[in-house]
């Protein structure tokens, strides 16, 4: 007999509804669920993949133990004795921070994950903790923790009832939105730009920029300009609109002054955009009713990150756009990220060892990952645990890490993949499938457009051979504490800790009525809320955090000529089919065109003699890849495109269907040392690089250049 459950889809942060329908205890097919208040029935290609997943046959299901090339199947207790054992013996003998951590994009996604890692983390008490939140939002968060004192007071866009959206490096159409949890983005943005404007400023006309009003091409790192310029025109205009933060806001003068200050002569050659398209874009968003700016990954991940979402703070604050309906405003969350007990801290509280990088939200930026591996001295790495994360094609040099992992003594892996990075592991602990667990979206309710809340019931009994993810934190915890002779609280299952959750947000919702509403419940649109909740030690908005002056003063001195310089950049992409590193094992996403082409203007190409779908080598200052090139005439000149997760054609990857994709990784390219001066967040695009086109004989050999992996199966 047939049966539907509905459960929030848990794959990238647009938590779309979904029906999984059962035959008995088999999952047959995957519909979105249009009953669900939030998503109406929206589902995307990666929704549908879940089939592959749970059937890939290369999926772990129980523990693997590493002898040399070999992998030997481990019983779950002498899996977890044995990773705290190691764990707890490398720390005795080299001290605390010998263990390092790296916690990927997943985590997130993943009730079992999110609400009991930081309880481990705690207990291994090590200064060497990474995450992909450096190579992603960190900057987002060093902002808001620096203006609205707390790193999740992140003010949402309110799309669905803005009149003017000021969209820059982001591409929802193709990612789903990030940041701003709004399933059927596409479908919004459509409206938005029917009734109201989008501006997107990207250096590619992507899928977004198609569906907006007006697309404003940008040289990959012009932003932080852009946005000084941005906001100069808008004070040349009136004076700020802060009357509603009275009492609420510090160092508005400060930061007027500053951004006054910095001169803009330059903006024309340094972003490609006119002082005239500036002053324009900036009149039009002052004389909408409700209006909004906003910045994701393009904007973050590059050398002024941090500058840049400052700016983006600045222009809604001073437009009188923050903290309203239609601009940009908190989401409450019905269980609270923010408030008595959620802080992480606000940073520089630690350095990292080799470089000397400032700690922040209890993390050392991942870009210094595999230094403090390879670099010999007191406090060097010697083990390593990661999380559903996939650094080797994820962070800066990853081929470096890549090598880097190689010298551990000793290295444990939660994770279900043997994938780039999990094959250097002694150890994998694979969870049982998301399926079989109670989940509850922590930190995407949170940045949702909508106030909404959801209980996804898990769909099935676990096996008797299954650990969920909870039951894994909780059995290693259990066994480093028995072995380092710590104590060791076993937290209680996702439903407790829910409930537990729901009380401490005192907003009324409980379990009882989650359970009641299976296909999740609207609590109506955003509200402000940001002035009631600063959680900055003067109670107000700070406007000119001390160190984003700083920022700002560096960037006031820049390079300008190399700022402007005239070689290709290189960007990412992201495909509607893709999910970071992980997701080339489902069938059907990478069936059909291949994507893992670098896209270039046709012009570049000419201009080095490169023909369409030739091969070429990319070389940057950290690396080379060797792959095919695509005429693409959606791309700014000088700007050349590549996706990132690419590159499963390593030894010992177990990933059938993955490793028969072509393409290499971006991150073969990425520099360890170009971070952004914020908070030291990755600068993975606007990456200097240079193409030639390979000789037939070399482009025959196919495959990657960098030196390969030290060991192989
Ligand atoms: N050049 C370039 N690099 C980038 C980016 C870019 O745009 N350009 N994007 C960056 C961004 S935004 C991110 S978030 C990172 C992502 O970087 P990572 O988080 O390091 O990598 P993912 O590819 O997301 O890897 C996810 C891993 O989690 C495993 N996994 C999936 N689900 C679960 C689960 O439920 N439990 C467990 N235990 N494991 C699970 C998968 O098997 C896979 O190994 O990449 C970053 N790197
Ligand atoms: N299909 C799919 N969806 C995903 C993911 C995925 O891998 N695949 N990953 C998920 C994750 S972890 C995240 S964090 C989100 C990211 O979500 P988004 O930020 O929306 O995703 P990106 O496609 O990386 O968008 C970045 C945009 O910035 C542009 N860009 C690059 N450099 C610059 C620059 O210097 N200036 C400006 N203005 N623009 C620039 C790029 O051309 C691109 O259009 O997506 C999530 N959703
Ligand atoms: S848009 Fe995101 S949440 Fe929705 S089905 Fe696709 S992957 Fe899942
Ligand atoms: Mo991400």
């Amino acid at each position: 007999m047939q049966t539907s459950v509905f459960r929030a889809c848990d794959l990238c942060e647009a938590i779309c509804g979904l029906e999984l329908q059962l035959d008995g205890d088999r999952l047959v097919a995957i519909r979105g669920d249009a009953d669900d208040p939030f998503s109406h029935g929206h589902i995307c290609p990666k929704g549908n993949a879940i089939l592959d997943l749970e059937a890939d046959p290369d999926r772990l299901r129980t523990p693997m133990r590493r002898e040399g090339a070999q992998w030997l199947p481990i019983g779950w207790e002498d899996a977890f004795e044995l990773a705290g054992r190691r764990l707890a013996m490398l720390q005795q003998a080299h001290g605390q921070s010998a263990v390092a951590t790296y916690l990927g994009n997943p985590n997130v996604h993943h009730f079992g994950h999110i609400a009991y890692l930081p309880a481990l983390l705690k207990a291994l008490r090590t200064p060497n903790m990474f995450s992909a939140s450096s190579v992603d939002q960190w900057p987002h968060q060093f902002t808001c923790a620096r203006m609205y004192g707390h790193q999740f007071l992140l003010p949402i866009p309110d799309i669905d009832r803005t009149d003017f959206f000021l969209m820059l490096g982001a591409n929802p159409v193709a990612s789903n939105g990030s940041l701003m949890t709004a399933p059927g983005i596409a479908k919004r943005l459509k409206a938005l730009a029917a009734r109201g404007t989008l501006v997107v400023v990207d250096p590619r006309r992507t899928e977004t920029a198609q569906v907006a009003n007006e697309h404003v091409f940008i040289r990959p790192g012009g932003d932080a300009l852009f946005l000084v310029a941005f906001l100069q025109a808008m004070l040349a205009l009136g004076p700020p609109r802060v009357s509603a933060y009275e009492g609420k806001l510090n160092g508005l003068d400060a930061v007027l002054s500053a951004v006054g200050a910095v001169a803009t002569g330059s903006l024309e050659t340094e972003t490609g955009i006119s002082a005239d398209t500036v002053r324009r874009l900036a009149a039009a968003f002052l004389a909408a009713p409700r209006a909004v700016a906003y910045g994701r990954m393009g904007v973050s991940v590059q050398p002024w990150g941090t500058l840049c979402q400052w700016l983006l703070q600045l222009v809604n604050l001073v437009s009188g756009n923050l903290d309203r309906e239609g601009g940009a405003l908190p989401n409450e969350a019905e269980i609270p990220v923010t408030g008595p007990g959620t802080s992480t801290g606000h940073g520089g509280r630690w350095r990292s060892r080799v470089r000397g990088l400032p700690e922040f939200a209890g993390e050392l930026p991942v870009a210094c990952l595999a230094e403090e591996i390879v670099t010999p001295g007191d406090g060097q790495v010697r083990a390593l645990l990661t999380v559903a994360g996939n650094p080797v094609l994820s962070t800066p040099d990853g081929r470096g890490l890549d090598r880097a992992l190689d010298g551990l003594d000793f290295m444990v892996s939660i994770d279900f993949y043997i994938n780039e990075t999990t094959r250097h592991a002694d150890l994998i602990l694979p969870p049982a499938s998301s399926l079989t667990q109670d989940h509850y979206d922590l930190i995407f309710n949170a940045f949702a457009v909508r106030r909404v809340a959801r209980l996804s019931q898990a769909l099935r009994e676990r096996e008797p051979g299954e650990r969920a993810d909870w039951e894994i934190v909780n059995g290693m915890g259990a066994a480093y504490a028995a072995a380092a002779g710590k104590d060791w609280r076993a937290l209680p299952p996702p439903r407790a800790m829910i409930a537990a959750g729901l009380a401490r947000g005192d907003s009324g919702l409980d379990l009882a009525a989650l359970l009641a509403a299976p296909h999740g419940i609207d609590l109506g649109p955003l509200r402000p809320s940001l002035l009631a909740r600063l959680e900055t030690a003067s109670g107000c908005i700070e406007a000119a955090p001390a160190e984003l002056l700083a920022e700002l003063d560096r960037f006031a001195g820049r390079d300008r000529a190399q700022a402007a310089e005239a070689g290709l950049r290189l960007i990412g992409r992201r495909d509607v089919r893709s999910n970071n590193s992980w997701m080339h094992i489902a069938p059907r996403l990478v069936k059909g065109k291949a994507r893992h082409q670098l896209a270039m203007h046709p012009d570049d190409l000419a201009a080095r003699g490169i023909g369409d779908g030739d091969r070429v080598s990319v070389r940057s200052r950290t690396g080379e890849i060797h792959t095919e090139v695509r005429a693409d005439h959606t791309l700014m000149p000088g700007v050349a495109c590549l996706p990132h997760g690419f590159g499963h054609g390593r030894n010992g990857v177990r990933m059938a269907r993955a490793s028969l994709v072509p393409g290499e990784s971006y991150n073969d390219l990425t520099d360890p040392l170009a971070i952004e001066g914020g908070c030291g967040n990755a600068a993975l695009n606007a990456l200097p690089i240079e193409v030639t086109r390979l000789a037939p004989a070399i482009a025959a050999t196919g495959g990657a250049t960098g030196a390969g992996p030290t060991w192989s199966a």
